[in-house]
């Protein structure tokens, strides 16, 4: 089984393959300007498993003898397992690495969808935001798009910078930063590349295929802000419904609760309205009463009667100018119609 590696300058390949490895025999660290590692190069781990390490292609002068040593190590026929390894810029993939990937995989077809994409040396928030499923998409799509049809892989895994292995030359990274990475490199399903099918790397094209890629990311940039700024409008658009809404809502509860307070009021002052009625009936009747005894041996009058009559008309007025209740004045009304006598039980009954 061949691991093979492919990347920018810096990406850390040949750290990663160390690790891997378990043996520090690429040689890796800080080159200004130049790669650290200038040819192909193997190392064979105790399992027997070859770890290769190749140049980065993103060095004008070293390009053609970068896509060489690159070509040379996807020719030494086997099964492979082949990973494209790059950094983010400000969470996005860069043109150059996508440019490395295209220009590869169109020269070894035999790869087609079957490689690995390591985003390495992530910060830890950058590193958390590929941890949600939406983070990881947007890398996806971007990279799908950019290396077309027949080339997009599944294979794809996030690792966090390792503190320790900062600028420093022949590193390994500490277990926590590989262990992941250990699994998504076993799990990598093998491919066979037959060497005859591997064809020269289209190093004249790279301006092209580069620019291509710069217009990739900048559309696929937009569109990330365009559907940012889609999402934020709709979401004030929302902000502004609900907060009319709760205005609305306040505004019924506000005029509900003055109803019931006008209701409370209304009804508070037809029951003092009631009980003066009850009070002034009370009077009419008691000097109803009292003039009655009064005129006792004579045997009552038509003096008296009207007397009678015109205290309980007072009375009825009283009723139906405060608006008592209904059954009370129709108690009344009706004893009207019965007659004095009628009215005297009616009002008996009343009180
Ligand atoms: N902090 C941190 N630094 C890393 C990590 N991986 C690599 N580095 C550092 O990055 C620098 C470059 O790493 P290399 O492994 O030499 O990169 P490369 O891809 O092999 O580079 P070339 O051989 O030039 O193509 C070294 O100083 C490493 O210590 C990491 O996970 N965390
Ligand atoms: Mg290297």
């Amino acid at each position: 089984m061949k691991v093979l590696m492919i990347g920018n300058p810096g990406s850390g390949k040949s750290t990663l393959l160390n690790t891997l490895s378990g043996k520090k025999e690429f040689k890796s660290g800080v080159s200004v300007a130049k790669g650290m590692t200038y040819q192909f190069e193997r190392a064979v781990a105790v399992d027997g498993t070859e770890f290769f390490d190749t140049p980065g292609l993103d060095d004008v002068d070293m390009r053609v003898k970068a896509s060489k040593a690159v070509e040379e190590a996807l020719k030494q026929s086997g099964e492979y397992k082949v990973f494209f390894v790059m950094k983010l810029d400000s969470g996005r993939l860069k043109p150059m690495d996508l440019t490395v990937m295209k220009l590869v995989l169109t020269a070894a077809p035999a790869i087609g969808n079957n490689y690995g994409v390591i985003i390495n040396q992530l910060t830890p928030r950058v590193y958390r935001q590929l941890q949600e499923p939406q983070g990881m998409e947007q890398i996806m799509y971007s990279m799908w798009t950019s290396v077309g049809e027949g080339f997009r892989t599944p294979y794809v895994m996030p690792v966090q910078l390792d503190p320790d292995a900062q600028d420093v030359d022949n590193v390994t990274l500490n277990p926590p930063f590989f262990q992941e990475l250990d699994k998504f490199v076993k799990c990598m399903p093998p491919i066979v590349i037959p060497p005859e099918t591997v064809k020269d790397i289209d190093v004249p094209s790279w301006d092209q295929v580069h620019e291509m890629m710069e217009n990739i990311s900048s559309q696929f940039k937009k569109d990330m802000e365009d559907m940012k700024n889609k999402l934020e409008m709709s979401t004030e658009e929302n902000k502004v419904m609900l907060g009319k809404v709760s205005e609305m809502s306040k505004k019924m509860s506000e005029a509900a609760a003055k109803n019931a307070e006008d209701m409370a009021a209304q009804q508070k002052k037809s029951e003092e309205m009631m009980e003066d009625m009850k009070r002034g009936l009370k009077r009419q009747l008691d000097d109803v009463r009292t003039a009655a005894a009064g005129g006792g041996g004579s045997g009552g009058g038509p003096s008296e009667a009207a007397q009678i009559t015109s205290a309980v008309m007072n009375g009825i007025g009283g009723i139906l100018v405060a608006g008592g209740g209904p059954s009370e004045g129709a108690q009344i009304t009706s004893a009207v119609m019965n007659g004095i006598g009628g009215i005297l039980v009616a009002i008996s009954k009343f009180f």
